[in-house]
């Protein structure tokens, strides 16, 4: 019913307003970064996009992986994850596991290895839980590679872990002492 092409606009705008810049549209945030879903549904149609509740909820619901959420009442909306403008994702810290991994590109090993990984223009160093999705995240920067970090050693040290509700790792950075040779 919905097009592959039109769903992915959709997510992508979503990620855009939510997540890097809500003056796009002029859509107000609470400091959590959640949005009202009437508003958010009612600026991006001013916007000139094509939605309505039934396809925001498809898109929440359908999307690889799972950036937005609904809040309990259904009332509001936010990103999971991924954020460059500085809300609260008021998440709980977590005991990570022993290990977590890192996708990243080839070209930026040398830095990597000199500063450790930061977090660049988002809220937090990103980890995976799996060597399949940090491959997927590395290759959005190009020819991809796995780093191993050792979170275990990390979280007895006195860094912070979040999960988010997708499932991504989430810390303030990465120290080089922490991160096993590549290709180890
Ligand atoms: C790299 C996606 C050189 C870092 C994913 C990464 C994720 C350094 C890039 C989420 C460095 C930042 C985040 C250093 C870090 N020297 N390069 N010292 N420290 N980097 O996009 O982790 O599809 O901000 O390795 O699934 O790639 O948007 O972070 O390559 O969860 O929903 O700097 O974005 O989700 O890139 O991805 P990003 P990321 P979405």
């Amino acid at each position: 019913m919905y097009t592959e092409k039109d769903l992915t606009r959709t997510s992508k705008f979503l990620s855009l307003v939510l997540r890097h810049k809500p003056e796009t549209i002029d859509l107000p945030l609470d400091e959590n970064g959640w949005a009202e879903v009437a508003v958010l549904i009612k600026k991006m149609k001013s916007a000139g996009h094509d939605l309505d509740l039934d396809k925001l909820k498809y898109v929440v619901e359908n999307n690889n992986k799972q950036r937005f959420a609904f809040d309990e009442s259904g009332r509001k909306i936010r990103a999971n994850q991924g954020h460059s403008i500085d809300i609260d994702l008021d998440l709980a810290p977590q005991m990570p596991p022993a290990i977590l991994f890192h996708g990243t590109a080839t070209k930026n090993l040398s830095s990597i290895f000199d500063q450790g990984l930061q977090k660049r223009n988002r809220q937090h160093v990103h980890l995976s839980p799996d060597e399949e999705m940090a491959t997927k995240v590395g290759s959005r920067h190009g020819n991809p590679v796995v780093l191993k970090i050792e979170t275990g050693k990390m979280h007895e040290a006195g860094f912070v872990f979040y999960q988010s509700d997708n499932g991504v790792w989430l810390t303030d950075q990465v120290p080089v002492e922490y991160i096993l040779p590549a290709f180890s």
